[in-house]
């Protein structure tokens, strides 16, 4: 079917002769509602007028970036990189990928699975709610979604299709080059112009060459790392949950990338949301438990990818056989602790960007008292730097810690 940019009055005429879409909806009425919030794409709620319980979720790629405008120009085929992610995800994390009904890469296409119970996790948080379960789901998420897509699992020659398969998304890949690595760290009429004027924080940003270099080291990584099938675009925004169930959706960011890069995404995000919390509710209690979360994300995923790999000998990196128990303990140990490691600098990239790039985030950006949002900009400058200069030399999750709290306590 030749490609044609959809909207609320033809998504139902489009989809409605798709074989799962029409045995899902039978002859039911159908309302059409444009929902989406995300930076990039269009998204519809699909539901049935007579039964509210129906409905899904029809994303389209339209040819340009949605939040600048038609001036503009993306490629598309950003959704074949979306389509592909997710259902090679769902192969691994069914828990938390949500479920699709239909696809197609001709049409910049997908229709999943409504989350109709579950919040955006960047809102989720800003209201203060409490997520019990998870540091323990997206742990799982993040271990089996990297183990299982390494060299650490896979056979050589499966990692080499896996790449075949993603590292084609180049235009995304350079969308975060550009505005995670680059731009947001210089002048450059992408960023957020208003803020950026005569703001003296910026202007040490931007001449902050030490800073800048260690931001050229995780570009590098960013851009040469084949580690792992990633995300590429893990924020909060990313994450819907509720109390017992967590989805990760959006990734049309995905690649075959460092392994620190998802979780450098979310330590990233949900570090903003304790500075957000810092300055605009001050429930210290709260703070506490976003550290908790950091903490226990960092810790349960060390543990689980360390058990998965236990698990699973042979793979293209090491051979059974090769190295004695001892020495293949220590080397699994050291090698997790890397993760961690090239995490925290990922993390301190992520959140930086935010401040004076194209893609703020709400928390931060969407603070109204403009003496606030500067404190809070300078905050997280702070905890970001030091991410950024020290990423290397951590040895203990509790460090990651400890630097948030201590640029907070000044
Ligand atoms: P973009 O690619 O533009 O960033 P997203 O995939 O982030 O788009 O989707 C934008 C918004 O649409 C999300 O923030 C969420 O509110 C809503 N959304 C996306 N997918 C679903 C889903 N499966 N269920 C419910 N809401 C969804
Ligand atoms: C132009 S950059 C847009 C940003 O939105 C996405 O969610 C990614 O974070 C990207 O960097
Ligand atoms: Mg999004």
């Amino acid at each position: 079917m030749a490609y044609k940019i959809l909207d609320v009055n033809s998504v139902v005429e489009h989809i409605i002769n798709i074989k799962e879409i029409k045995e899902f909806f039978l002859d039911d009425e159908l309302s059409v509602k444009e929902i989406g919030d995300g930076n990039l794409n269009y998204v519809y709620l699909v539901s049935s007028i007579v039964d509210s319980t129906k409905a899904m979720i029809v994303k389209q790629a339209v040819p340009y970036l949605r939040c600048v405008g038609e001036e503009f120009p993306l490629s598309r085929e950003r959704m074949t990189y979306e389509i592909r992610a997710l259902s090679k995800f769902k192969e691994i994390a069914t828990n938390e990928v949500p479920l699709i009904y239909h696809s197609s890469e001709e049409m910049s296409l997908l229709i999943m699975q409504y989350l109709d119970d579950h919040t955006i996790l960047r809102y989720g948080l800003m209201e203060q709610n409490s997520y019990a379960n998870f540091a323990d789901h997206i742990s799982t998420y993040l271990a089996s979604t990297l183990f299982f897509t390494s060299s650490l699992y896979l056979q050589s020659s499966e990692k080499r299709s896996l790449i075949n398969e993603f590292n084609s998304n180049t235009e995304l890949c350079k969308l975060s080059e550009d505005f995670v690595f680059t731009f947001a760290f210089m002048k450059n009429e992408t960023n957020d112009q208003e803020n950026v004027k005569d703001n003296l924080l910026a202007k040490k940003l931007f001449e902050d060459m030490a800073f800048k270099e260690k931001i050229l080291d995780l570009k590098y990584r960013f851009m040469t790392q084949n580690d792992a099938l990633v995300h590429g675009d893990l924020h909060t925004g990313s994450i819907m949950l509720n109390e017992n169930e967590t989805y990760v959706i959006d990734p049309e960011f995905a690649f075959v990338g460092p392994f620190g890069f998802d979780i450098g995404a979310l330590v990233a995000n949900l570090c903003s949301s304790y500075v957000h919390h810092h300055f605009v509710t001050q429930n210290d209690e709260f703070k506490i438990e976003l550290l908790e979360t950091i903490k226990n994300i960092l810790e349960m995923f060390s543990e689980k990818f360390y058990t998965l790999w236990c698990a699973h000998k042979n793979s293209a990196l090491l051979v059974d056989g090769y190295i004695d128990e001892q020495t293949q303990e220590s080397f699994k140990r050291k090698f997790i602790k890397n993760i961690i490691k090239d995490s925290v600098g990922f993390a301190g990239a992520k959140m930086a960007r935010r401040v004076f790039g194209v893609a703020g985030v709400e928390e931060i950006r969407g603070i109204k008292d403009k003496t606030t949002r500067a404190k809070a900009e300078e905050m997280i400058i702070d905890i970001a730097r030091e991410f950024v200069m020290s990423y290397e030399n951590i040895e203990k999750i509790e460090q990651v810690i400890e630097i948030i709290k201590e640029k907070s306590a000044r």
